[in-house]
């Protein structure tokens, strides 16, 4: 009798555990959401990338620095390799694969080849100016 009521205890202890789990696998992605919803609503121009401003990790990343850099307005960076999380749910959010990632006022630019050809066409450096008047 001892032994069946040790083996329900473990038993409910082991369905609690995963019920706990679930719940919290359940979470991440929703926090994670909100979290990048609130970054992007709290910087006029952030940039999800690699490394950061000074050091950037990835050649795709210092392009897009780079080319912010050129235009001559201040920018927030976020860098993915500090959390996992964040690398994961920013190309969710964006429904985009690849980092890095721009947004300017809310809205999703793209990744450095766009930005690029933004630039070459004068219209990413007018995209900033109209966003600063
Ligand atoms: N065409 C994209 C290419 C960017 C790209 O290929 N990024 C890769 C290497 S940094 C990437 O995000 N891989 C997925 C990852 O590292 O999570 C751009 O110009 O931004």
């Amino acid at each position: 009798m001892a032994s069946l009521t040790t083996a329900i205890t473990e038993h409910l202890r082991v369905i609690e555990y995963l019920r706990k789990m679930i719940m919290i696998r359940e979470e991440i992605p929703v926090n994670i959401q909100d979290k990048i919803k609130q970054q992007i609503a709290d910087n006029n121009i952030v940039l999800y990338m690699k490394g950061n401003a000074e050091l950037p990790m990835c050649g795709f990343s210092a392009r897009a620095v780079n080319l912010l850099k050129s235009c001559g307005a201040p920018f927030t960076t976020i860098d993915v390799l500090q959390d996992e999380d964040v690398r994961h749910g920013i190309k969710v959010y964006s429904n985009w694969p690849t980092i890095p990632q721009l947004y300017i006022k809310g809205e999703f630019i793209g990744g450095s080849d766009i930005m690029a050809e933004m630039y070459e066409a004068g219209e990413l450096q007018q995209l900033i100016k109209s966003m600063q008047e």
